[in-house]
């Protein structure tokens, strides 16, 4: 359940119906205002996976009000339910419902994993805070690769995430390098309607207008 220091893996978090209800939201999001896409890297890069972003949308390697990258719109707010779901998780993961109370998610990113997408070893850094990484699972299986701060190469540990798993990453875990090398196509349960992987991870970006 804790792989590394302040890094909680729960496998079956969300129930089934609020998985579906997850799904539902996602597809809205991925409609607008913002639609959903594959980020282009200052480098000349594209992810392969798709991502919309609410509250504030990461236009790599900062985040932005519009998505000058993407049309130029304003992101969608982040919905106080959605916020209220990531002080749920991190009160149930760690135990410790003043971590939850105290946690303030103001932007999700959403990711979309077909069957061919993955996403290589990285550091999510562009927050300037230390407030844990939210992750959610739905639709497809993966492999996540989990590693150290230091390096992008071993060690790491490589964990099979699952829809409706919470896995929520903070204190010395929060600048940990990770991956999502593959997904398992075709494993999500067909009732929830959904060809592919979702992600939300829910974070602090500690930027104020
Ligand atoms: C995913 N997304 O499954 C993952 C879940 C991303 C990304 O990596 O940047 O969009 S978030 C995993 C995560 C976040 C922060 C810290 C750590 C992992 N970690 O220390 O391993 O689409
Ligand atoms: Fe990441």
């Amino acid at each position: 359940r804790e792989p590394a220091p302040g890094a909680v893996h729960v496998p079956g978090w969300l129930p089934p119906d609020e998985q579906r209800r997850l799904v539902a939201a996602c597809r809205d999001w991925a409609r607008g205002p913002v639609p959903m896409r594959h980020t282009r890297l200052p480098r000349g890069g594209v992810m392969s996976v798709r991502t919309v972003c609410l509250g504030w949308h990461w236009a790599p390697y900062r985040y932005t009000r519009t998505a000058d990258d993407a049309g130029g719109g304003r992101v969608a707010e982040l919905p106080d339910w959605l916020a209220a779901l990531g002080r749920r998780a991190v009160a149930e993961a760690y135990d410790d419902p003043a971590a939850g109370a105290a946690y303030a998610p103001d932007t999700a990113l959403v990711n979309f994993y077909d069957a061919g997408a993955r996403m290589g070893m990285h550091q999510d850094k562009d927050e300037k805070s230390d407030a844990p990484v939210v992750s959610l699972s739905l639709g497809d299986s993966c492999v996540f690769r989990f590693g150290n701060t230091e390096t992008r190469t071993k060690p790491y540990t490589d964990v099979e995430l699952a829809s409706g798993d919470l896995f929520v990453f903070g204190g010395p875990s929060r600048f940990a390098y990770h991956a999502v090398p593959r997904t398992h196509p075709g494993t999500a349960d067909p009732a929830l309607g959904l060809a592919g992987r979702l992600n939300i991870t829910l974070r602090e970006t500690g930027l104020t207008d």
